[in-house]
């Protein structure tokens, strides 16, 4: 069995609950997208970090695999009012990328891009945390395509529309840039225990 870092707890940075206000648990994954579940190709799938950094990225599937993974319990917060609580993820941390990469200094705000199109935009700091992860693995299996395999992100401390299912890309920004949801009304900053659903 590998090695389980628990952060279930970080709400208690933002308060003693738990569950955050507005939101109910549930034991089911629903299943949440703007659209289909793109199809993917192993051998031509390339992950690319782009943008305000020292040197670009572009690693392929196999690349991607062999970076030192950890697997994290984590709390699922998604904007429509569930809540998931001991979820296991298996992946990278974004810092692991954004050292390799070398943010710049100017860099405060972080785009991640999707292979079916989906973008959105997290605040540099709330990116660079170890709990914001590319996930490739839930509970164990290989990520389910419907939930973002062969690769997404995980934001625990944020809704979860934060977190890009079938990520392929990420780009450091000099300045905030408005992903899917965001402009379509949500809250940039997405804090469940805040309840910033909208913006
Ligand atoms: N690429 C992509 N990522 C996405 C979405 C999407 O439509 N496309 N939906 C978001 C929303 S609104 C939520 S709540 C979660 C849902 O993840 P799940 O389907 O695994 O529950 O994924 C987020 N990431
Ligand atoms: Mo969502």
């Amino acid at each position: 069995m590998t090695n389980v870092t628990d952060v279930t707890d970080l709400y208690q940075e933002f308060g003693d609950e738990r569950l955050p206000p507005g939101q109910r648990e549930t034991t089911a994954f629903p299943v949440l997208s703007k659209g289909e579940t793109p199809d993917w190709d192993p051998e031509a799938w390339t992950f690319t970090v782009t943008g305000d950094v020292d040197e670009e990225l572009a690693l392929s599937w196999q690349e991607f695999r062999d970076l030192p993974a950890e697997t994290q319990r984590q709390d699922f917060h998604c904007v429509t009012g569930w809540s998931k609580f001991d979820c296991e993820f298996t992946g990278v941390p974004v810092t692991e990328l954004a050292e390799r990469a070398g943010v710049s200094d100017d860099a405060c705000h972080v785009l991640f891009s999707a292979l079916d199109g989906y973008t959105t935009d997290l605040p540099l700091e709330d990116c660079l945390r170890d709990e914001v992860l590319f996930a490739w693995a839930f509970d164990g299996e290989d990520l389910p395509a419907d939930h973002g395999g062969p690769l997404r992100v995980v934001t625990p401390h944020k809704y979860a529309y934060k977190g890009a299912k079938w990520v392929d890309g990420v780009e450091f920004l000099t300045e905030p840039e408005l992903g899917y949801w965001e402009r379509r009304g949500y809250s940039q900053t997405a804090n469940p225990w805040r309840e910033e659903r909208y913006s």
